[in-house]
């Protein structure tokens, strides 16, 4: 079963409790009065989120809403320490920003392999009666409790680390060039906002280092006001490095037509916040086989990559056609001098 796109989820921990001290009398024959010797409880575990390779999502939290480490064993006679309870640790995809749900304040940006924060600390465990022993007190009946474990809600909200994305208006054959030129393979189909949560794949090529492709669902003049499927998943655009505006091609459309599409990505985009609205780009005209003109083709890339000052290439994603020229200008986007 396809596991659902979570990208945010609000979840309760709870840290392990501090195990209780312990009173006891050291009991042995023929030694009436031995001292006491209860041993201290452990320590309950802690709560630790930790960054993971290969996590795309947040499903493990759509569900399962509650966390919560063990808690420290209590002490014993002979002044035995009781077991320390375990950390919890929650793997999250590398990306992850963590927040107190309540206070919205952000604890930490999981953004590398391994990173890791302490949500909650174990309660202490109480110290046993061995502690209480005092010239004027020599058999104290009195231990410690251990401590309770941290409740708080967490808010995980996971931008994914990706290297580009793939934007544009329903139908346009994101997807397609998705399952073309990445391992992804999306669902495809001719009615409008098929890709409904967010799509990732890799393409890998022979000089630069794999790049992470994402296709989110289609953007339509007011998204950022909720309209189709709404902005919610733009947040994964922030951290790429490039985005492939692909644009459908029709023989009855104009040059003002194509301008208009790339206007409305656009100004979403831009609408969304500035950080997205001035990515590097380029623009993928897709759909070339269904044009017999040759020539108006050209007019049409050419009055486009003028007008957006974005490179602009005509593809068929379907029929695999000009694939390579757009890939080698992504990749460049991609690359640390970012020059095409
Ligand atoms: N003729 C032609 N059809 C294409 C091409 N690429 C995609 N299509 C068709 O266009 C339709 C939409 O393709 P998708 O790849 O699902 O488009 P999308 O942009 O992902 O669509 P949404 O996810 O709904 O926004 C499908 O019927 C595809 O077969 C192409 O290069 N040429
Ligand atoms: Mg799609």
């Amino acid at each position: 079963m396809k596991t659902k796109f979570t990208d945010e989820a609000d979840i309760k921990i709870i840290s392990g409790s501090g195990g209780d001290g312990c009173v006891s009398f050291r009991r042995v024959r023929f030694i009436p009065k031995g001292g006491p010797d209860g041993g201290d409880g452990g320590n309950g575990g802690d709560v630790v989120i930790f960054a993971k390779q290969n996590l795309t999502s947040l499903s493990d939290y759509a569900h399962r809403r509650s966390f919560k480490a063990e808690s420290g064993k209590p002490g014993r006679s002979s002044r035995q320490h009781g077991k320390n309870g375990s950390d919890l640790k929650l793997p999250v995809p590398i990306g992850t920003q963590v927040f107190d749900a309540e206070t919205l304040e952000l604890l930490a940006d999981l953004n590398a392999e391994g990173k890791r924060v302490t949500v909650a600390s174990g309660g202490r465990g109480g110290k046993g009666n061995v502690h209480y022993k005092s010239s004027v007190r020599q058999a104290p009946k009195v231990a410690q409790k251990g401590l309770p474990g941290q409740q708080r809600g967490i808010r995980l909200v996971c931008k994914l680390p990706v290297d580009v994305g793939v934007v544009g208006p329903p139908g346009s054959g994101k997807s397609t060039l998705l399952s073309r030129v990445t391992s992804a393979a999306p669902e495809i189909a001719a009615y409008p906002f098929t890709t409904q949560t967010p799509c990732m794949g890799v393409h890998t090529t022979e000089i630069f280092t794999p790049l992470v492709f994402i296709e989110i669902p289609a953007i339509v003049s007011g998204s950022t006001q909720g309209a189709g499927v709404g902005s919610r998943y733009f947040k994964h655009l922030e951290r790429a490095k490039a985005l492939i505006f692909v644009l459908e091609g029709r023989a009855d459309k104009t040059p003002e037509a194509y301008m208009n599409d790339f206007n409305i990505i656009q100004g979403e985009l831009e609408n969304y916040g500035p950080e997205l609205g001035g990515k590097r780009r380029v623009v993928a005209l897709n759909k070339a086989d269904v044009f017999s003109d040759g020539m108006a083709l050209e007019a049409i890339r050419a009055a486009l990559e003028t007008a957006t000052g974005a490179r602009t290439f005509w593809i068929s994603a379907e029929k695999e056609m000009g694939l390579e020229p757009l890939m080698k200008a992504v990749e460049a986007l991609c690359g640390a001098d970012g020059d095409v």
